[in-house]
């Protein structure tokens, strides 16, 4: 017999907010134990990054999902604001995957930036359109997007850029520091902690609380990445369970093992707390009514 998997919305709503250490984002390391740098504002020269990358012609992938009540949400001003700050000045693809194609934006992109509206199956479970992204994006890299880009980067929906995202964050493999765990300690981190799940981290493991709403890299250690994750769940699947927070407990799991080349900082994927917490801010999530979401 199968466990029932339920959110636990109580959880979400009353904890979410505590979770986040109060307090301003002083000192920043710049620099992992590995060697992998810490993107900060100020720890590099925007335009000297720009004009190597438009130079070497790179073209940057970008892949959205919108499903659902996301298209009408959340679409539109991701990818507005992305026209705005992503990847100013170079070559981007845009793979935006629906479940309702007409119901897509038509946007006037800048030259050099195209955009492909996919079709993809509508999960039921809400936890299954998250965690099945990590299919479609694994499909998608072995079917096109291996033969059109440099380098792929992979968003959440329910945020905006409003500043810089661009070359300075690129790297054969990128994570985000999830912003509300910038200053916490490891046994703070949600990680997976079943021993039974995939997506598995020993207490005494972990470096950094990576956010799924972000990662990036090479389209093959893209694949490599999705690939992985994907056979985690799929196991998990098997043996009745799910990690606590889905495919981002699998994409930690999976950089505790393959160290990310490059991570961003918190300015990468802002959290709500006021700006004055941080001094410069690239994407910042938009509010999320989690009761009319995530009703089902
Ligand atoms: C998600 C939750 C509840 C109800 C609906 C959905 C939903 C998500 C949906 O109806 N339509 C949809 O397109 N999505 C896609 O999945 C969309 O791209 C969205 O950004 C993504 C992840 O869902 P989201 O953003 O609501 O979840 P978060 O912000 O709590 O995401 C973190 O945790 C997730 C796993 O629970 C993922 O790992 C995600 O990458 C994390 O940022
Ligand atoms: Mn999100």
């Amino acid at each position: 017999d199968k466990p029932e998997f339920k959110w636990r919305k109580s959880y979400i709503i009353t904890k979410y907010e505590n979770w986040f250490n109060d307090s301003a984002v002083t000192d920043q390391q710049t620099k992992t134990s590995w060697g992998a740098p810490i993107m900060w504002e100020g720890t590099f020269d925007p335009l000297e990054r720009d004009e190597f990358y438009i130079q070497k012609k790179v073209v940057i992938g970008l892949t959205v999902f919108a499903i659902g009540r996301y298209i009408d949400r959340y679409l539109k001003d991701f990818l507005v604001s992305a026209e705005q700050h992503f990847m100013k000045g170079l070559q981007v693809i845009y793979y935006v995957m629906v479940d309702n194609v007409s119901k897509a934006p038509e946007l006037q992109m800048s030259p050099g930036r195209t955009m492909n509206v996919i079709k993809v199956p509508k999960q039921s479970r809400w936890q299954d359109i998250s965690m099945m992204r990590m299919q479609q994006i694994n499909d998608l890299i072995q079917d096109k997007i291996r033969f059109e880009v440099t380098y792929l980067f992979c968003f959440d929906v329910d945020q905006v850029f409003v500043g810089r995202f661009g070359a300075e964050a690129l790297a054969d493999s990128v994570a985000q520091i999830h912003s509300a765990f910038l200053t916490a300690s490891r046994n703070q981190f949600t990680y997976e902690r079943n021993p039974n799940s995939a997506a598995y981290i020993a207490p005494e493991e972990g470096d950094f609380y990576y956010h799924a709403a972000v990662f990036g890299g090479t389209p093959y250690l893209v694949f490599n990445l999705t690939r992985n994750c994907l056979d985690g769940i799929i196991r998990d699947k098997s043996k009745g369970i799910e990690a606590v927070w889905h495919d981002e407990s699998h994409l930690n799991r999976y950089f505790l093992d393959h160290k990310p080349a490059k991570l961003l900082s918190p300015e990468y994927c802002w959290d709500r707390r006021p700006a004055k917490y941080i001094r410069y801010v690239r994407m910042k999530w938009m509010p999320k009514d989690y009761k009319k979401l995530r009703d089902n």
